[in-house]
């Protein structure tokens, strides 16, 4: 009984310092820094921009269209990011759509217009270790946080 007690405290703390240390390390990046989201002079350009950041939990990235029509259609494998497959999460890009990351994974992006992917407009982006964590560990991860919300709304109540 107290073993157990003991490490639910242990990993409350644990998740706790997790989440805060997201929260003060978190950057926003532009994605392709001045030159925005539209189709790069060089068909690596987003890959080597992307390859060159080290992303984590809590950081964002901002597509940022100020010409022509873009999209930000995030595929789910590494095949149909090879062969530029149109669909998937499709959003149409301005100036400043946000992503931001809430867990490790490896996230394939590229524009649905014309031959925009297939002329460079396309990016792979791992955040933390780019290894999705398994859903058993997401439903624990979620779990601890609402109990660490739990306990401070429970502080919160006492201050008052
Ligand atoms: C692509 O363009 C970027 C920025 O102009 C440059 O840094 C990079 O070396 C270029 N890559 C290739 C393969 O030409
Ligand atoms: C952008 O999309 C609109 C509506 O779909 C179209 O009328 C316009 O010609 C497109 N512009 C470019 C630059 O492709
Ligand atoms: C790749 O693209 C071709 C041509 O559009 C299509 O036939 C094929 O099914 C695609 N493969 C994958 C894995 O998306
Ligand atoms: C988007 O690009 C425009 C033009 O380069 C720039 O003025 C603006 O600050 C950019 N917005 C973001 C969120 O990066
Ligand atoms: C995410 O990746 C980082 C490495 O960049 C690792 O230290 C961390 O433990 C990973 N987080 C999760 C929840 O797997
Ligand atoms: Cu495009």
């Amino acid at each position: 009984m107290a073993g157990r007690l003991s490490f639910t405290v242990g990993f409350l703390i644990v998740a706790s310092a997790g989440l805060r240390h997201g929260a003060c390390a978190a950057t926003t990046y532009t994605v392709g820094d001045d030159l925005g989201w539209t189709v790069p002079k060089n068909s690596s350009y987003y890959e080597e921009w992307a390859s060159q950041k080290t992303f984590q939990i809590g950081d964002s990235i901002v597509f940022n269209s100020t010409t022509g029509n873009h999209t930000a259609t995030e595929v789910d494998t590494r095949e149909e990011y090879d062969n530029c497959t149109k669909m998937g999460i499709i959003v149409k890009v301005g100036a400043g759509v946000q992503k931001t990351f809430d867990r490790n994974a490896t996230l394939y992006y590229l524009c649905s217009e014309g031959t925009h992917c297939e002329q460079g407009q396309k990016m792979i982006v791992k955040v933390g270790d780019g290894i999705a964590p398994s859903f058993a560990a997401r439903s624990l991860a979620a779990a601890a946080a609402a109990s660490a919300l739990f306990f401070s709304t429970v502080a919160i109540y006492f201050l008052n």
